[in-house]
Formats: structure tokens, sequence, C-alpha cells
């Protein structure tokens, strides 16, 4: 998968793309990540990326020139997705859709925003990591970069994590637990010391559905809520 990023701070994203996880995958040549400095595209001496807004106001926008320069010179992988607040969230789903394409591009956008022009005929889609809102795109292009690299086949280290866990299901996680068995005299759960391997999993999967139901009801929901055999999981082991 080739993976093409747009930024006035490329050494942040180069940076980022080089660690841990996203390392491994780029040098076992699972994934290849191509960060762009926009400022190499700035048409005067001072490399100028962003000019005051027409019709006046505070702060600054992205030029549409070494924006429309850098992404025609490259023709880098589509979409071309702007990371914003105005743009559809992104969600596990998404990552999902994004991890199975051959690649994809991410264009940063920064200070009070991007000229607009880039958005009608530069750029394919409009992503938002959340309601919030950053200085700049290059943190949610790294929550996309590294949701959607975790999710190509082989990057991670063990094939199942990936998708067993819970989330793609629209669950939270059971809770987890390791050595010592007696943390400042709190125990883990008998269950999980017991070998019981059945009885293990019924324990994860009615924790998983009792911590959904409690801490994050609008994922619940989106599942159709709780059938009448989770419920029984549920109370099997006291968890109402
Ligand atoms: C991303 N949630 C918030 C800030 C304008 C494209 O134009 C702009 C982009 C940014 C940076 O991104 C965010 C963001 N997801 O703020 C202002």
């Amino acid at each position: 998968m080739r993976i093409d990023i747009f930024t006035i701070f490329p050494e942040m994203l180069r940076d980022f793309a080089q660690r841990s996880l996203l390392g491994k995958a780029c040098a076992a040549g699972l994934l290849e990540t191509n960060v762009h400095d926009l400022r190499s595209t700035a048409g005067d001496p001072h490399r100028s990326v962003d000019d005051s807004p027409y019709g006046g106001g505070a702060g600054m926008v992205l030029m549409p020139e070494p924006i429309f320069a850098a992404v025609e010179e490259i023709e880098p992988p589509r979409p071309l997705i702007l990371l914003g607040p105005a743009g559809r969230r992104f969600d596990q789903e998404l990552a999902q859709g994004l991890s199975g394409l051959d690649g994809f591009s991410l264009l940063c956008g920064r200070y009070e925003g991007v000229d607009h022009r880039v958005r009608e005929h530069l750029v394919d889609e409009e992503l938002s990591i959340g309601d919030f809102v950053l200085a700049g795109g290059e943190v949610a292009a790294m929550v996309v970069l590294e949701a959607v690299a975790r999710l190509v086949p082989g990057v991670m280290g063990n094939e199942e994590s990936a998708l067993d866990e819970s989330f793609s299901e629209g669950l939270l996680e059971y809770p987890q637990y390791t050595r010592p068995a007696v943390f400042r005299s709190w125990e883990v759960p008998e269950v999980l010391v017991s070998g019981d391997h059945g009885r293990i999993e019924r324990w994860r999967r009615a924790q998983s559905l009792a911590r959904t139901a409690r801490l994050r009801p609008d994922l619940m929901e989106g599942r159709g809520g709780l059938t009448r055999d989770e419920r029984a999981l549920i109370e099997e082991f006291h968890l109402e």
C-alpha cells in the first residue's frame, strides 16, 4: 500500500512513519509512505504557502498554487483526502475501507483553513477525526495513517489481533490482566487463572457486552442492543 502525505511540516510525519509498527511495515515493504513538503512547490523566494483571507479577517489561509503544484507534480494515489473539521467523521469502518485500497493520499490543512478551490477542484474527500479544532491536519493524518496501517495484512505481528479486537464488532474490549496475580492486594479475576477456556471466553464476551452497554450506549445502540442470550450471559457473571 502506498500513502502520500502533503504537509508544511514534513519532518513530523516522516518521523512518525519511521517509528514502531509503521516503521516496521515500511521496512518490510508492506507499506510505502511518501511525505511531500508543500513549501518545496512555493513559487516565491520566501517559500510562502499562506496568505491573508480575501474579505478580511484574522489569520492566514493556505494558498492554492503550492498545493496544486505539489499534487500535480506527483499524481499521488487517489483518493486525495483533506483532513479538517468539516469532513466526514473518520471511524473504524472508514479505516477498514482505506486499508483495502492500493493507496491513498492525505493533505494536511493549516491555519484558518485552505483556499476553497483546493476542496472543490483537487481534493476527493474531507475527513475529520473529531469535533475539535487542531492547529493543523498533521496530527489527524497520523491518526488516519496508524489506524489504517495496522489493518493492512501482514503489518501487525499477530494476524488475528487487528480483526479480533472487539471494536470492529462494535464492542469495547474485555479487561486484560498480566502478572503479578496479586498487585497491592488487588487480585486478577479468578476465572482468568482457572484454566477453563470455555468459561474464560464466556466471561470475556460478557465483560465486553456489559462494558459497552454501560460505558458506550451509543455503540450498543449501533449494533441493535443486547439479545436475550447476551443478557443471560451478563447475568451468568453477575455483571449488571
Ligand atoms: C481534523 N478534526 C479536526 C484546521 C482548517 C482543512 O482545513 C483545516 C484543517 C485543520 C486541521 O484539522 C483539524 C481537524 N479533524 O482541525 C483548520
